[in-house]
């Protein structure tokens, strides 16, 4: 008997045969946990942390089974018995530890630097509801809790325990652990800190509960609504407790090494994932100096320890605490924090650039950049963008800090786990060298003519879409046409991503189809999208999409040609499904305001098409595709930059000026939406869109539709878009986050 079908009968007190599924998960979660405990613990001289307030891992069985190289072997013993592995892995609940991209990077970020063997773990918070789980009710957005934590779990409780100091009060932490397992590598750990003390049974409808109950509170929710005061002092409660037991944490595994705490930087580097867990930085100071280390001197060690990730230039999500805030709830840091801003103010006339402005609200990436010894960006465009624009004073100060990590995507989750019929294809077709190295998926070029490879991966895309269409129907009761074009916008809701956009296109096809123009073949627009429980036009946005959902699926004139759906609560687990059946992947962000974009990767790797502006990684995809392997469109980075500058751009001008921009956008408040939506909600969006539009949706709205009605009669030439498929996944190695781990590992960690 094999080790793995021997630790899996081992915690079953029945047969595989006579189990039931769950029974099965669970024997499989603690056989799984087990293997990882005798695994090697990656160890080095010198040792990464992430410090992450989101870590979207999503599901772990498969992963990990992948990863411990055991994957077809349990689903050939699971199959032998009468089982199917894919039940196995849907009874597990995803832990919603994140948001986005930014938790999804981390958790990509965590696989690849165990993979590459290196010594680094992850630090973030063991949220009990993690982000809100979405439920539509009356085409609108309604958040629910999202418990996640089930027992057994992957979760093992530590002993390590930490106090935490706060005004009023002091918080003991406990940890738990999850095991991070490279492919076919060592384990590296998630450290997720948590209370003790708190309380689930607060939480009354939906997601509220008292905000002021810090030590019954403080781990139920990721991003709690921070519309008001209470909500952003429990924002600060929570970044305060991650960087605190990280710090702890950290020094108390150095001192165990018996490690130098003078020479931190030659054996600890600390990442700090965007502004988050900015407050490591006077933290580990202060806990340096109550070791004994001398004021100046912890400053210049911990300056040489810790590096920032950027990942936005969006104003509003660069985080600027109220000093005030501070004061109210972490004070015991606050000297601190003025004492480095002191000491910039004293160094440097330019206010742009002090910690703390006028108005006494502390600049967190600010901080990041003066105390830290390197600054990145996430994409070529986007650290362009940081340093001639956004943080360009910065960039004349420190210009060795700054530098470019474009993202990159685990491939493990990504094709190995959610298309493995792809992966077999690329498999059989040029070895299987590109599991451990992405660039060899170049040699697929060389099956670019290639029938049989080329019906193959069509035929692939097809059986996607019909997992999809079954999974859809019995998980949602969605009904998708798995015939024709699939086009899938999923990412968080927010108005720089334009879904407002994608939505006016629907407008328009309903419209051009209702006037007689049929499309030849059918089409399918999926969007999967949170909106922040505050953030009112997002609402407003799902709630347009909802509706149209429910107009043109009652129209028979349009339904046969044309579907518009909304998944419901978008996650990682969705994701793996949708993103293999995908033909279009929509990238329309405003361009140089996404960052960087990681379902652009997801996408193309699956041998999706990209519509997209020339915005964040979009721009490195065009360049290693080429123009005709890609459809881009809209307005340049430079344009909307000086748009921007010389305030250039009023929607109110496209509405007037162009009949079809008003027709589409008055479509929102016809009686037809009207009878089926909230009529306060149409009526602000349709406001918004004339008079505010802040991210410029009329400007690109006509090239948009021009490009993708070029892209919907591309798809049309089966043979000519399946040739682009194969540039598209072939081009895809360079996304791998093995990658991205390497060069950060060469430039920035030097770990080894
Ligand atoms: C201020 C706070 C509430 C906040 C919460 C979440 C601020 C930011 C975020 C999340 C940001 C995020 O997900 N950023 C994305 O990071 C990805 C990884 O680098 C990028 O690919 C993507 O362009 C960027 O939007």
């Amino acid at each position: 008997m094999t080790e793995i079908k021997h630790l899996i009968q081992n915690n079953l007190n029945k047969s595989i045969a006579e189990s039931s599924n769950e029974e099965i998960f669970e024997a499989l979660l603690l056989a799984v946990k087990e293997l990882e405990e005798r695994g090697p613990a990656i160890t080095g001289d010198k040792k990464l942390y992430y410090i992450s307030a989101e870590f979207l891992i999503g599901k772990l069985l498969a992963n990990n089974l992948i990863n411990l190289g055991i994957y077809d072997e349990v689903k050939d013993l699971l199959r032998e018995n009468g089982k199917n592995i894919i039940d196995i892995e849907e009874i597990e609940d995803e832990p919603s530890l994140g948001n986005g991209g930014l938790g999804r990077l981390a958790a990509c970020f965590l696989d690849s630097i165990a993979t590459l063997d290196l010594p680094g773990d992850g630090i973030g918070l063991n949220y009990h509801f993690g982000l809100f789980k979405q439920v539509f009710e009356h085409n609108k957005q309604v958040e629910e809790k999202n418990p996640w934590i089930t027992t057994p779990s992957w979760l093992s409780r530590q002993e390590d325990s930490f106090q935490v100091s706060y005004k009023d009060f002091t918080l003991k932490s406990t940890l738990y652990d999850i095991d991070v397992v490279g492919y076919n590598k060592g384990v590296n750990k998630l450290h997720l800190f948590d209370i003790d003390s708190l309380d689930e049974g607060i939480v009354g409808e939906g997601i509220s509960f008292d905000k002021k109950d810090i030590q019954r509170n403080l781990t139920l929710f990721l991003y709690p609504d921070d519309s008001d005061k209470a909500g952003e002092l429990l924002r600060i409660y929570q970044q305060y407790f991650m960087v605190s037991c990280g710090a702890q944490y950290i020094l108390k595994e150095v001192k165990k090494k018996g490690y130098n705490l003078h020479k931190l930087h030659e054996h600890v580097v600390i990442q700090i994932n965007d502004t988050h867990p900015s407050m490591v930085i006077p933290e580990l100071i202060r806990l340096l100096r109550a070791e004994g280390i001398e004021p100046e001197e912890s400053i210049q060690i911990v300056s040489k320890t810790c590096a920032y990730t950027n990942h936005t230039i969006l104003a509003e999500a660069l985080e600027k605490w109220p000093l005030a805030y501070l004061e109210e709830t972490v004070p015991i840091i606050v000297p601190i924090i003025k004492e480095l801003a002191a000491k910039i103010e004293e160094k440097y006339s330019n206010p742009q650039v002090h910690i703390i402005d006028k108005d006494n609200r502390v600049h967190m990436a600010y901080m990041d950049i003066h105390y830290g010894f390197s600054v990145n960006g996430v994409a070529a465009l986007h650290t362009e963008i940081l340093k001639e624009t956004e943080l360009k004073e910065f960039y004349n100060l420190y210009p060795e800090k700054f530098n470019n990590k474009t993202n990159g995507i685990t491939f493990r989750r990504w094709l190995l786990h959610a298309n493995p019929s792809l992966a077999r294809l690329i498999e059989s077709s040029i070895g299987s060298e590109f599991k451990t190295d992405a660039n060899a998926l170049e040699q697929l070029l060389a099956y670019i003519d290639n029938e049989d490879f080329l019906e193959s991966l069509l035929a692939i895309k097809q059986e996607k879409k019909i997992e999809l269409r079954e999974y859809l129907l019995a998980k949602q009761n969605i009904q998708i046409n798995e015939t024709g074009i699939l086009d899938i916008q999923i990412k968080r809701l927010h108005e720089y991503k334009r879904q407002q956009m994608n939505a006016l296109f629907a407008i328009y096809k309903y419209l051009e189809i209702k006037g007689g123009k049929k499309p030849t073949t059918p089409i399918t627009m999926i969007f999967g999208a949170k909106a922040a429980p505050a953030y009112t036009i997002a609402k407003d946005i799902i709630h347009l999409l909802l509706c149209l959902q429910e107009l043109i699926a009652a129209d028979p004139e349009v339904a046969p040609y044309f579907r518009l759906v909304m998944v419901e609560n978008y996650n990682v687990t969705l994701a793996e499904k949708l993103i293999p059946a995908a033909d279009l992947s929509e990238q329309i962000s405003l361009a140089s305001k996404e960052a960087s974009g990681t379902g652009n990767m997801k996408f193309m790797l699956n041998g999706a098409l990209t519509i997209g502006t020339e915005d964040g990684a979009n721009v490195e995809i065009h360049e290693l595709v080429g123009d005709d392997n890609i459809f881009i469109f809209g307005a340049s980075s430079e344009e909307v930059i000086r748009l921007y500058e010389t305030s250039g751009y009023r929607a109110v001008d496209y509405y007037i000026e162009d009949t079809d921009i008003r027709t589409w956008i008055d479509f929102i408040i016809s009686p037809k939406l009207l009878e089926i939506g909230d009529s306060e909600m149409l009526l602000r969006l349709h406001a918004e869109l004339i008079n505010k539009d802040w991210f410029m949706t009329l400007l690109d709205l006509k090239d948009y539709i021009k490009t993708k009605n070029e892209a919907y009669a591309a798809y049309e030439e089966r043979t000519k878009w399946a040739k682009r498929m194969v540039v598209n996944i072939a081009k895809a190695g360079y996304f791998s986050a093995d990658r991205t781990i390497a060069e950060y590992n060469k430039d920035i960690w030097k770990l080894n």
